[in-house]
């Protein structure tokens, strides 16, 4: 098939649905099969139906909690359930996903009858513990490539994020956004229940080189190392020149502290502490694709000694300290940290 490099007659497609956004894509892709194509729109489908069943979660007895813990040991609630499942369930169709590490499985799922060279980390309800308390709650997704032609198992997944083909998140706040980004740049789509589609809405988004706004949670001050400690006082001090003190917002849900920092700039940090000395976030379902959007955006994403796309997983849920935001903003918090041991 012989590809016809096209575009739309005029250069914002503000407004085209996640559907058509995707596929003008493809055809700037020369060799593309339209598998990558199809997956996307797999991941926007479990999306929609993951809003539904959020948007009616107040009237259907879906509240409440499992009394199951998963892997993390966290109590599981039962839209993280069905939010997981719809996922699996989804991928497992058309063939192009060979696999998916999620969060509430201790194993990785694999499609051994699929061929379509992509494997899906996610976490399918981040933030679950707001569901209770109609604060944003979110699916975190990455998309990475994987040899057609050979079985896919657990160490298939354990790559850096830097070689994920793609990697989003979808909001379900005020309204439900899909962020999505195959590393040119952050796109957003907001969905719109009568029409049943994704628009596009934030096209081309980037991330304000500064901010004035800080994320974390100082409820874990006592735990934290002696940088962190200074940079989270240094943000707080009076300082009109420099623009201090910032603002303090901390949702304790990855997707909404993340999204406002997106949109808005400054800094939203996870850092080591004595009670997760290796960091609370998960590598591959969370950090790996906040990462891959910030740097997309012209943010950074640090682990506060190292790019969180450089770390090499050891195992399928590991753990890593996790600072995005900013370009300015990030550099500046490991500026004080780097003596930190
Ligand atoms: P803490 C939610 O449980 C989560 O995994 C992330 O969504 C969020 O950023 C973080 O944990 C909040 O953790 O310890 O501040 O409650």
């Amino acid at each position: 098939m012989t590809h016809v490099s096209w575009s739309p007659p005029d250069a914002s497609k503000a407004g085209a649905t996640l559907e058509t956004f995707i596929l003008e894509g493809m055809f700037k892709v020369p060799g593309a099969t339209g598998t990558f194509t199809s997956l996307l729109n797999q991941i926007s489908l479990a999306a929609k139906l993951i809003t539904g069943r959020v948007r009616r979660a107040g009237l259907a007895d879906v509240l409440g909690w499992t009394g199951d813990t998963n892997v993390q040991g966290e109590s599981v609630q039962k839209l993280d359930i069905i939010a997981n499942e719809t996922m699996i369930n989804v991928l497992r169709r058309r063939g192009h996903c060979m696999g998916v590490a999620s969060e509430e499985n201790d194993e990785a799922i694999l499609f051994p009858n699929a061929r379509g060279g992509y494997l899906v980390v996610v976490a399918p309800l981040d933030g679950s513990s707001n569901i209770d308390v109609d604060v944003s709650i979110g699916t975190i997704f990455g998309i990475l490539r994987c040899d057609q032609e050979r079985p896919v198992s657990a160490e298939s997944f354990l790559v850096p994020g830097s070689e994920y083909a793609a990697a989003g998140y979808v909001i379900y706040g005020t309204s439900t956004v899909l962020m999505l980004s195959t590393g040119q740049g952050v796109h957003g789509f907001t969905w719109d229940p009568g029409a049943g589609e994704f628009f596009l809405s934030h096209e081309n988004i980037r991330c304000p080189t500064r901010g004035n706004i800080y994320s974390v949670n100082e409820g874990n001050t006592a735990r934290w190392t002696p940088g962190v400690k200074r940079w989270a006082s240094w943000v707080k001090e009076e300082n009109k020149a420099e623009g201090r003190p910032y603002t303090h917002r901390y949702v304790g849900s990855l997707v909404a502290d993340a999204h406002r920092t997106l949109l808005k700039g400054g800094i939203f940090a996870y850092p080591a502490d004595t009670k997760s000395p290796g960091g609370k976030l998960r590598l591959l379902y969370e950090a790996n694709p906040m990462a891959l959007i910030f740097e997309a955006a012209g943010g950074l994403a640090t682990t506060g000694r190292e790019r969180v796309l450089d770390v090499v997983p050891s195992e399928l849920h590991a753990r890593v300290p996790l600072i995005i935001g900013s370009k300015h903003d990030v550099e500046t918090f490991e500026q004080f940290v780097k003596d930190d041991v």
